[in-house]
C-alpha cells in the first residue's frame, strides 16, 4: 500500500514522538528516584521528561509547610518578593494600554514585604488583586533562607547527571489563579511540589513553530491602594519582547478564532499534559516549553520549590537554534503551505497578524498567564 507523503514539519513533530517521547500524551512516571546513569541515559541526553515520586518524602517541608503558623513564624522577619496582577497572568500577553487592538507583554507590580502581610494577599486574592510569592532569582536560598534547612540542597542523581550543582532554588507560593504562560527555560529543570499541585503543558523544543514567537512591547502593572485599580504602563524607552502567542486555554467564544490564528498549535499533537501532586518531583529538560496552572490545597495554597541547573550547551541546542531561527513565514509561504498536510484556512496574515485583536480578547477575559522571564521568550 503506498504510504501517505509525510510534510516536512509535520513529519519532524510526529517522528521526535515517535522515536523518543511517546505518542500518548503521558510522560514516564518512575515510582522512585532514578540512578544518576539511568537519569542521564534515559532522559537527560534525549531530552525527556519524566515524572519521579518518592524523591522528597523525606523532606521536613512536606509536613512542616503544611502549617501556615510555621510558615509565617519561621518568616516572620524575612521580606519577600509578591508578585501582583489582575488576573493572575503576569509576563503574559495583554491588551497594549496604547493601541488595545494589539498586544503587549505585562509584568507583575513587585512589591516587597514581610512574608506574613505577602501570604495574607496571596491568601486574599479573590480580591482586586491575585498575589504570587515568587521571584526567579535564587528566592529560596536568599528571602527565604530561614526554610533552607527543609528541603534538601539538591537532589544527588541529578547533580552527578549534571556534573554540577543547582544555579538556582526558587519558592513558588501561589493560589488557583496564578498561571504561568508557555514559555522555556535554558535550564534544566527539577520542579518539586510541597503543597497542592501543578498542572503542566509540555511542548519539546522541536515544536517551536507552534508557539508563535513574536516580539510584544514590555509593560508593568502598577496597582492603586486607594482605587484598587491596576494600570498598566509600556516600558520607555520602548523595549521588545519575544513572547509565545499560543493560549492553550482560550474563552469558547474565541476558540475558533484562535484555532485559525494558530493552526500549527491547536491542528499539531496534543501537548504532553502533567499533574505534578504534593511529594512528586518533575523533570523538565531545558528548552521545553511549558505553561503552568495550579490547584490549591485545603488552605487555597500551592507550594513548589524548583532547581535550576545549568543547561549543556551542545550540538543539539545547536540544531534547536537553527531550527527556531527558521522564520515562521517560510512554513506560511503559499508556495510551499501545500507541503504542510495541515488543511487549514492558512494565510500570509495569519503568519505575519498584525492585528492581534482577538488575542488581546482572550487574554482579557482568560484568567492571565504569568510568567517569569521578562527578558525573552527563553531564558
Ligand atoms: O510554577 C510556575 O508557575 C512556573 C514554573 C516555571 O515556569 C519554571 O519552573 O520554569
Amino acid at each position: 500500500m503506498e504510504e501517505e507523503e509525510e510534510e516536512p514539519i509535520q513529519n519532524l513533530w510526529q517522528e521526535v514522538r515517535d522515536l523518543t517521547l511517546g505518542t500518548s500524551t503521558q510522560i514516564n512516571h518512575l515510582s522512585t528516584p532514578p540512578t544518576p546513569l539511568q537519569f542521564l541515559r534515559d532522559y537527560v541526553s534525549p531530552n525527556k521528561p519524566c515524572l519521579i515520586s518518592n524523591a522528597v518524602n523525606h523532606w521536613p517541608a512536606t509536613t512542616l509547610w503544611q502549617s501556615t503558623h510555621y510558615l509565617t513564624n519561621t518568616l516572620s522577619s524575612s521580606t519577600v518578593s509578591l508578585h501582583l496582577t489582575p488576573t493572575g497572568r503576569a509576563d503574559a500577553l495583554s491588551p497594549n494600554p496604547i493601541s488595545p487592538s494589539s498586544l503587549c507583554f505585562a509584568s507583575a507590580e513587585v512589591k516587597h514585604l514581610p512574608f506574613p502581610d505577602a501570604l495574607t494577599r496571596v491568601l486574599e486574592s479573590e480580591m482586586d488583586y491575585v498575589g504570587y510569592l515568587q521571584q526567579q532569582n535564587d528566592c529560596f536560598r536568599s528571602e527565604y533562607g530561614a526554610l533552607s534547612e527543609d528541603c534538601d540542597s539538591d537532589f544527588g542523581w541529578a547533580s552527578e547527571a549534571f556534573g554540577c550543582l543547582p544555579e538556582a532554588v526558587n519558592l513558588w507560593i501561589g493560589n488557583e489563579l496564578s498561571e504561568t504562560s508557555f514559555h522555556k527555560d535554558h535550564y534544566e529543570n527539577i520542579y518539586a511540589v510541597v503543597s497542592g499541585e501543578k498542572h503542566f503543558l509540555l511542548l519539546p523544543p522541536t515544536d517551536v513553530h507552534r508557539m508563535y514567537i513574536r516580539e510584544y512591547p514590555a509593560a508593568v502593572y502598577h496597582y492603586s491602594q486607594d482605587t484598587g485599580k491596576f494600570s498598566l504602563e509600556l516600558e520607555e524607552p520602548v523595549r521588545n519582547v519575544p513572547w509565545c502567542s499560543v493560549n492553550p486555554y482560550p474563552s469558547p467564544e474565541l476558540k475558533e478564532k484562535e484555532m485559525t490564528k494558530f493552526p500549527f498549535y491547536f491542528n499539531g499533537p496534543r501537548p504532553f499534559e502533567v499533574t505534578v501532586k504534593a511529594g512528586e518531583i518533575l523533570y523538565l529538560p531545558s528548552m521545553w516549553f511549558h505553561h503552568v496552572k495550579q490547584s490549591p490545597d485545603s488552605r487555597g495554597l500551592t507550594i513548589a520549590v524548583n532547581y535550576w541547573y545549568d543547561m549543556r550547551f551542545d550540538i543539539k541546542y545547536a540544531y534547536f537554534n537553527f531550527l527556531q531561527s527558521l522564520p515562521h513565514s517560510m512554513l506560511c509561504d503559499p508556495a510551499s503551505s501545500g507541503k504542510l498536510g495541515l488543511e487549514l484556512q492558512y494565510n500570509s496574515s495569519i503568519c505575519n497578524s498584525e492585528d492581534e485583536s482577538s488575542m488581546g480578547d482572550v487574554t482579557a477575559s482568560a484568567n492571565d498567564n504569568l510568567v517569569h522571564h521578562p527578558d525573552t521568550a527563553e531564558k
